[in-house]
Parts: structure tokens; C-alpha cells; sequence
């Protein structure tokens, strides 16, 4: 009798099981889960994160529901400690720059090396070919899940001084940089004044002239609206790029059945294509209306020309060496072929 009515309380469960809605989660799933960017929506980064969650709720039936945090909001806009907050758990899923989880990662340094990517087919091939794959490998053994490459951008130097043509004219400018040492390397060999600030810290500092200038692509310019903050002076150079990474949590991940993984991993993929097309709008040789945007709002734009440019380049290639031995010397020189060959 016991065993019978037991069955029958088995028959039952398993037939509300099969009758429950596909949107009802898996027991293990979180009814959030937490993503982290350190800009907003409206910028090209924040949107690859938005068509990423909105890909993945469609698709899951709302089994996974991801919230986005923008400012890096949950490590205080902090964003050198994303990275560890992922690996912790603090943080479910993100879109990082390679930036920021260079102070952990330090292969992720590469794509700080000054003038290493002459072009966007160097950025390609380096994302898509050997270099990333073993950076991703890299991202494995740290724990965490890589799924996908998206792109924050050539990053230019903007100031409210004067014009930037060559690297005198970097001679005791306060500039705040991003979070890897690399960064006070460059700008200490231009003859500059380098404070590393976060992004949070960063608006404030350019808004009440405690720093004089910045370096960030130019989708983070506008979209911030920086030339509002004294930032009038604004020099092409294409010195670095920052790729962006999607990721999860390797216990999260782990969480999820084949079937939810394969979906997160194929919308990861799908938004960052979406998100590099949107990321370089207006801003290639092909199409460079924000340039034009940029100089419609009464700011001087500066190209280089090749001599000019390789003064940079001379005056920080002991920085890339030096870093070239703290990244890897085998994943510098794979780089450096793979772009030869793209
Ligand atoms: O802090 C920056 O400059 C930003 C927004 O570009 C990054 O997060 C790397």
C-alpha cells in the first residue's frame, strides 16, 4: 500500500514535470543571472550585451534571464576586479574589455602593444585565428567560459590643451589611463603624466580638469560625450585596440543543460559579430562619418602622417619589448605572423 501510493506520488510529479511550461526553470537555475559591462546600453558594447540577453531569453523560453549591471556596478565601478568577481561568482556573465582583465590575465596584454595592429584585418586575424584560441584556452584554465570575441575599439588620445602631433607635445600632459601597468609604461615613455583611474573616476577627473586628457575609442568619446568636458583635441593614431569578451561563470555554465548552453553560446557568437559591425560604424576608412560628427561639434581632429606616426611608434618600442617577455614571447611572435599573413 505504502510502495503503491509512493508510485502514484512518482506518476504524478513526473507527469507535472512533463506538463510544466518550458519557461519553468531547472531547480539549479537562478532566477537572474547578473551581467556586467562597464558602459551603458546605448553604447556599442552595452548593446552587444543587450542583443547577447535578449538572444538568450528568446531563445531559452525565459529559463535564463539575464539582468544587465552597466558601470561595473557590482565591483563598486571598479573594473580591474571584474575578472576575479566573475571566477568568484559575484558576477554570472560579462562583456569585458581585455583591458581590464589584463591585471589577472597578463597575455591579455597583447592587444596593448603598442602599434601591434595596423588595421582592422590585424584585429581579425588575431581574434579569429590561433592567438585567440589559445588566449580563450588561457580564460579556461582560469575559470572561466570564453564564448566569443566582440570589440571595443582603436583607442585615441583626446585632451583639452593643445594638438597632439608627435610625442614632445605629450611632455607633461595629466592623462588618465586604464587599469593595466602597460598603459603608465606608454605614456611615461612619451614624456607624459599618466594616473590610472577608472572609467567612474574618469569623467569627474576630465569634467574638473584634474586630468588633462584620456585615450578611449571613439564610440566611448561621443557617447559620452567627452568634447562637453574641455576634450577638444582629439589625435588618430590607432596605437592599440581593445577586444571585448563574452563569458560566463564556470559554475553557472556548468549549471545549464547542453541544450541552454549551446544556445548561450551560439546568441554570444551572433551578438558579437552584431556588436564589432555596430562597434566600427563610422569609424573606418570605408565610413567615417562619427569622424565627421566629431568635427561638426567644434572639435580639432588630428591624423598622423607616416612620419609622424613612426615617431610614436620609435619612442614606445622599448615598451613593447619589455612587455613582449611579460605576455609571452611565443604568443607576441605568433601574433606578428599571423598578421603579416591576414
Ligand atoms: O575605462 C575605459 O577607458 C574603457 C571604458 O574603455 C574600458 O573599460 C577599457
Amino acid at each position: 500500500m505504502k510502495i503503491r501510493a509512493l508510485l502514484g506520488a512518482l506518476a504524478c510529479s513526473v507527469a507535472a514535470l512533463a506538463m510544466a511550461p518550458a519557461a519553468q526553470a531547472a531547480p539549479n537555475y537562478k532566477s537572474e543571472y547578473k551581467l556586467s559591462i562597464v558602459v551603458g546600453t546605448t553604447f556599442p558594447w552595452g548593446q552587444g550585451a543587450q542583443i547577447w540577453s535578449d538572444l538568450v531569453r528568446e531563445r531559452t523560453d525565459g529559463r535564463i534571464n539575464i539582468k544587465i549591471y552597466p558601470g561595473t556596478s557590482l565591483v563598486q565601478g571598479d573594473q580591474t576586479r571584474e575578472f576575479n568577481a566573475i571566477r568568484q561568482g559575484v558576477i554570472d556573465m560579462a562583456v569585458g574589455s581585455t583591458i581590464n582583465w589584463s591585471p589577472q590575465i597578463k597575455e591579455l596584454n597583447l592587444f596593448s602593444l603598442p602599434f601591434l595592429m595596423p588595421d582592422y584585418a590585424a584585429i581579425d586575424a588575431l581574434i579569429h585565428g590561433e592567438v585567440g584560441k589559445r588566449l580563450f584556452e588561457r580564460l579556461e584554465k582560469a575559470g572561466v567560459v570564453p564564448l566569443a570575441w566582440g570589440e571595443n575599439g582603436y583607442r585615441q588620445l583626446s585632451n583639452s590643451k593643445h594638438e597632439i602631433k608627435e610625442p614632445a607635445d605629450l611632455k607633461g600632459l595629466k592623462l588618465r589611463v586604464v587599469g593595466s601597468p602597460l598603459y603608465i609604461d606608454i605614456y611615461t615613455a612619451l614624456g607624459a603624466n599618466p594616473t590610472q583611474m577608472s572609467w567612474a573616476d574618469a569623467q569627474p577627473a576630465l569634467a574638473s580638469g584634474a586630468v588633462d586628457g584620456q585615450e578611449n575609442p571613439l564610440s566611448i568619446y561621443t557617447g559620452a560625450k567627452l568634447h562637453n568636458v574641455g576634450q577638444k583635441y582629439l589625435t588618430l593614431w590607432n596605437y592599440v585596440a581593445d577586444p571585448l569578451i563574452f563569458v560566463v561563470n564556470k559554475q553557472v555554465w556548468e549549471s545549464w543543460t547542453e541544450e541552454d548552453r549551446k544556445i548561450v553560446r551560439e546568441a554570444a557568437i551572433e551578438a558579437a559579430e552584431r556588436e564589432i559591425v555596430i562597434a566600427r560604424k563610422g569609424v573606418t576608412p570605408e565610413d567615417s562619418s562619427l569622424l565627421k560628427e566629431i568635427e561638426g561639434l567644434g572639435v580639432t581632429v588630428t591624423p598622423l602622417t607616416p612620419e609622424q606616426h613612426q615617431a610614436f611608434v620609435d619612442a614606445t618600442k622599448e615598451v613593447f619589448e619589455k612587455w613582449k617577455k611579460t605576455i609571452g614571447e611565443d604568443l607576441v611572435e605568433q601574433a606578428q605572423k599571423d598578421i603579416e599573413n591576414r
